[in-house]
């Protein structure tokens, strides 16, 4: 199988003069659960710095009126919670409703775990007709049942950090830190989706291309970045980026976004929140 290794970054269009936040989509998140509602905030961080025009977090009762409080740009959308204060099952059927209109949906940071995930993720993986990121609980959630998932109807970006993607095909860390490239390629290639590794050199492939992203620093190394970058593929998914070309874009964004901070704040002065900050600086160094 050769692969395509791909240096440039993708084109994204400046806004024109006459654009309006319909123009650069909806972003749907569905994130957070109890003890984990800064993960559902980050997201949509990532997501409005991203770009998004319009960002919908969607999570349990419990977390909202702290999401909500904690970013007045956000739409908030409730869910079903069980008793652990994670989301229902039954939030499936409030998520494909609230899904039509939206441009790109991202799914699972912060959800923690529960048996009802399970089905609920591998739903919504089948079902929802947008492109679709996928990141930490919701990989948790399908480890070792990516054989049996239907084909789904619009792109799929998984973005597993190595422990996660040992999880996801049942390997450990080192094996899977000690064959990157050639790992994330054959997942790729064999599930249909665009796969971010995450860590020291990211690498970004769909199976066909493959970049290993050059921006990114250790000071990342802290909790939450994961999810910043989550929101952020979403949103440049919801501006019309094929999902290589917004995964890639995002990693890029994400380092930069996260050199830059470490430029001003040090790398162990680095938190996750950080990132959504230095998005712009790294944005104008996109354009
Ligand atoms: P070790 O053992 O430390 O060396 P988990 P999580 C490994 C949410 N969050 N290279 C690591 O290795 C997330 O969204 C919420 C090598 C360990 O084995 C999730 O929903 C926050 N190994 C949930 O928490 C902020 C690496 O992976 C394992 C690696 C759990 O996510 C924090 C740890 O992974 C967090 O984002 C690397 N580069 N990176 C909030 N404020 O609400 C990771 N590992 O057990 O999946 O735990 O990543 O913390
Ligand atoms: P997560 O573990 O899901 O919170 O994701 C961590 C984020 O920080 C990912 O985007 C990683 O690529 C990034 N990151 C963590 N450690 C490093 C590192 N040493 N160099 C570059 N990026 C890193
Ligand atoms: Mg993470």
């Amino acid at each position: 199988m050769s692969i395509e290794r791909v240096t440039e970054l993708p084109f994204l269009p400046e806004r024109s003069q006459d654009a309006h936040k319909g123009t650069f989509g909806r972003v749907l998140i569905a994130a957070g659960s109890r003890g984990m509602s800064g993960a559902a905030c980050l997201a949509g961080r990532g997501a409005l710095r991203g770009g998004a025009g319009l960002v919908y977090v969607a999570c349990p009762p419990e977390i909202l009126p702290t999401v909500a409080a904690a970013e007045p740009s956000y739409l908030t959308i409730p869910l079903v919670e069980d008793l652990q204060g994670h989301i229902a099952e039954t939030s499936l059927d409030i998520l494909r409703i609230r899904a039509v209109g939206m441009s790109a949906l991202a799914i699972g940071p912060g959800w923690g775990k529960s048996q009802g995930l399970q089905s609920l993720t591998r739903d919504l993986y089948e079902q929802i007709r947008q492109p679709m990121v996928l990141d930490a609980d919701a990989l948790n959630a399908l480890a070792g049942s990516f054989d049996q998932l239907g084909r789904p109807h619009a792109g799929r970006v998984l973005t597993p950090h190595p422990g996660e993607f040992a999880r996801m095909i049942d390997s450990d860390i080192s094996t899977v830190q000690d064959n990157r490239e050639d790992m994330s390629v054959d997942f790729a290639h064999r599930h249909n989706v665009v796969l971010v590794l995450k860590g020291a050199g990211t690498v970004v492939t769909d199976g066909k291309r493959l970049t290993v992203n050059p921006t990114g620093n250790p000071g990342m190394a802290t909790g939450g970045t994961g999810d910043v970058l989550t929101g952020l593929i979403a949103a440049l998914l919801a501006q019309g980026l094929e999902p290589f070309a917004a995964a890639q874009l995002g990693a890029w964004l994400h380092g930069l976004a996260g050199d830059l901070a470490a430029a001003e704040r040090s790398q162990p002065g680095l938190i996750a929140s950080d990132l959504p900050e230095f998005l712009p600086g790294a944005w104008k160094q996109y354009f």
